[in-house]
């Protein structure tokens, strides 16, 4: 029996060049690779965000943990299986491209990517791509996707976000009653109805709930905090935890780990994807704060 984990420092690596965020709110760390916020950790709280202790760090390569972008494709490529999963952004080096400290405290950095001749092989549209990142007493990410092309095009979107949480059997998530999501557990897809108030966690669990634009809540009793997740631009939110068994199948994810995390990722995909007209910009955004309970 796996122990409950505690939230410690999330367990990251120097060998990308990131931006390391210390104000009197918070601190954190945001890699360029993917525009990926790996630490968040605002002041009275243990790290919010989960990192495993196998992710790799390295071009090319996904961080397994913190806030992965996902963009243009959700999930496995529909038609190829040779391309990565949820997309390319989060594998590729992004450009810091603005940075500021605001009146409140908190920290604001920006930044930006394209799609490009490099990219028309996986998706034959013209897209840039900005991540706003505002790390304080709550953390907000904020994609923008503009359609640089002369026709309009589809795509999904997600911040896949990864939670510490002290024992994911013990956790619960709030606000998503009452609607419909996929069961996606298993490599099934089979709609449901979320009827219960609260999801809680006794095996593989893959939800993705569709049209909601719900503020989702995560209880955690084992670290005595909750977490929301308040969003917009967004009308899907995934709850994931991989269990067992398929933690066990990724190199990147060490066995025990699966009971200290738990994804509730903000996310366009499936019935909720985004068609973005030429020369339009698309906004989905999460906002993430902690109380103490
Ligand atoms: O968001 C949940 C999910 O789609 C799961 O099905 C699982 O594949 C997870 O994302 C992680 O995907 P990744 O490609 O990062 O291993």
């Amino acid at each position: 029996m796996s122990t409950p984990s505690t939230a410690t420092e999330a367990i990251v690596r120097d060998t990308l060049p990131f931006v390391a965020v210390a104000n009197p709110l918070a601190t954190g760390r945001v890699y360029l690779h993917g525009a990926h916020v790996a630490q968040w950790r605002p002041v009275g709280h243990g790290e919010v965000l989960w990192m495993s202790a196998r992710s790799l760090f390295a071009d090319g390569k996904p961080i397994r943990g913190g806030v992965p972008v996902c963009f243009p494709w959700f999930g496995p490529h529909p038609e190829r299986s040779d391309l990565p999963a949820h997309g390319f952004v989060r594998s590729r080096a992004w450009r810091l491209s603005g940075h500021d400290e605001l009146p409140s405290g908190a920290t604001r950095l920006v930044f930006a990517t394209a799609t490009g001749p490099e990219t028309d092989a996986q998706w034959p549209h013209r897209a840039d791509l900005a991540l706003t990142v505002t790390m304080g007493t709550t953390l907000t990410l904020e994609l923008a996707i503009v359609n640089a092309g002369g026709a309009p095009f589809t795509c999904d979107a997600a911040l896949h976000t990864y939670f510490t949480v002290g024992d994911v059997r013990r956790a619960r998530v709030l606000g998503l009653q009452g609607g419909e999501y996929l069961d996606r557990a298993g490599g099934q897809s089979v709609r449901a109805r979320q009827d219960a108030d609260a999801i809680t966690f006794t095996g593989e669990t893959d939800r993705f709930h569709l049209a909601t634009e719900a503020e989702a809540v995560i209880e955690d009793p084992v670290l005595h905090r909750r977490i929301r997740i308040a969003k917009r631009g967004s009308r899907s939110t995934v709850v994931w935890n991989p269990w067992i068994a398929k933690a066990a199948k990724m190199p990147d994810f060490a066995d025990h780990e699966w009971p200290g995390m738990l994804c509730v990722e903000t996310a366009n995909a499936f019935s909720d994807r985004l068609t973005i007209a030429p020369g339009a910009t698309h906004r989905m955004a999460a906002e993430i704060s902690v109380e103490s309970v």
